[in-house]
């Protein structure tokens, strides 16, 4: 028999039954600069609130890593540390391997401590998917990579990502008299291609922190499954994305009503959608068209109805199509697509 890989204890955190026994204490603060409505600072503060003290941050540079450390004060009340901006891997793994050596040697104590290493959708999805790829093979080493995803590469104004959803108007990206749509390619799937692909990471999740106690629990269960582990949160940028603050929370119920983004999770090999997208999935709820979601947001206010018709036809591709809906993206049958001209 092969050698089993020598793994050590996680934090046992037994998911929150309801708001109501989420507890009050704050370990992201107040005294961040981020714009007003910005979910990714929320996504910030549930994370280490559902992970608890005993908790390593990092982060890699983008919105969170520059508006919550602004010179001599930071937001995090736990250990924190900013990584290169692809790097997010390479740190959490780092972070994991430094402390089960220190423990092992008897420098610190020996007791689990939460990794977690965020990284935007440019630092994580783009430029350090490899680096995430590589971590996801180690199973020897606890730590949570969360990506949070705006969509763009927000902090340095709104660049497009291979998460910009398509058609979106970005600074790369301005729609114009020539052209009316400058992006044209459809969003990566990155947690589904990073489940399908490494069978040795014991969880994948996708979150929405307008359900902010289903988001929660999906950071407590990956850390208590230990391991590396992924999740990805679809976050509203009020800035990038060109809306109201006031209507962040709405847009992440959206984007999960409408089908675009679903909630699942895929642990131990075992994928399982939750929350809204269940009850879609089983037909016990409605989708809504998708032109509630994109006509809320400026970035969109460029589409004419044939490009509304392209992105719900996809969407109910995802739906209607795909092997396995909303996660797996192989057709069941061919069909080539046409985009509006
Ligand atoms: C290697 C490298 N290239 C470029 C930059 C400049 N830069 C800083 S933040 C950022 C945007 C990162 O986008 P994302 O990861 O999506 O995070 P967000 O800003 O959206 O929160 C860029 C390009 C950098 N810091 N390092
Ligand atoms: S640009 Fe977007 S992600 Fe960045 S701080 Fe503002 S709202 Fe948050
Ligand atoms: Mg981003």
């Amino acid at each position: 028999m092969a050698d089993a890989v020598e793994t050590l204890p996680t934090q046992q955190l037994d998911p929150f039954k309801g708001v109501k026994k989420v507890p009050l204490e704050e370990f992201f603060t107040s005294g961040h600069r981020t714009c007003q409505g910005c979910e990714s600072a929320l996504v910030m503060k549930l994370m280490v609130k559902a992970a608890g003290q005993r908790t390593i941050v990092l982060g890699s540079t983008g919105c969170m890593y520059v508006a919550n450390t602004t010179y001599y004060s930071t937001s995090w009340v736990v250990p924190w540390m900013h990584t290169q901006l692809g790097s997010s891997g390479s740190a959490g793994m780092g972070t994991a391997a430094a402390l089960r050596s220190l423990m092992r040697k008897g420098k610190i104590k020996e007791e689990p401590i939460n990794v977690i290493a965020f990284c935007g959708d440019g630092g994580g999805a783009d430029m350090g998917l490899s680096a995430i790829s590589a971590a996801l093979t180690h199973p020897e080493y606890n730590f949570l990579i969360l990506l949070y995803d705006n969509e763009s590469y927000a902090n340095t104004d709104i660049q497009l990502s291979g998460l910009t959803p398509y058609g979106a108007h970005t600074t790369f990206s301005p729609p114009g008299k020539a052209k009316r749509l400058l992006h044209t390619r459809w969003k990566k799937n990155v947690a589904g291609m990073l489940a399908a692909g490494h069978p040795e990471c014991r969880y994948v999740g996708t979150v929405c922190a307008s359900y902010a106690v289903e988001m929660m629990n999906r950071v407590r269960k990956a850390l208590t499954i230990g391991g590396p582990t992924f999740i990805h949160s679809l976050d509203p940028c009020p800035k990038g994305w060109d809306y109201d603050p006031m209507l962040s929370h709405e847009l992440g119920e959206l984007a999960v009503n409408a089908g675009i983004w679903p909630l699942y999770e895929v642990e131990n090999g075992t994928l399982k959608l939750y929350g809204r997208t269940k009850q879609i999935a089983e037909k016990r709820a409605r989708r809504k068209p998708v032109r509630d979601y994109l006509l809320k947001q400026g970035r969109f206010a460029h589409f004419i109805d044939d490009d509304i018709d392209y992105f719900q036809h996809k969407i109910d591709q995802m739906w209607d199509r795909w092997l396995i809906p909303g996660v797996i993206p192989f057709m069941k049958d061919i069909e080539h697509d046409q985009p509006p001209a």
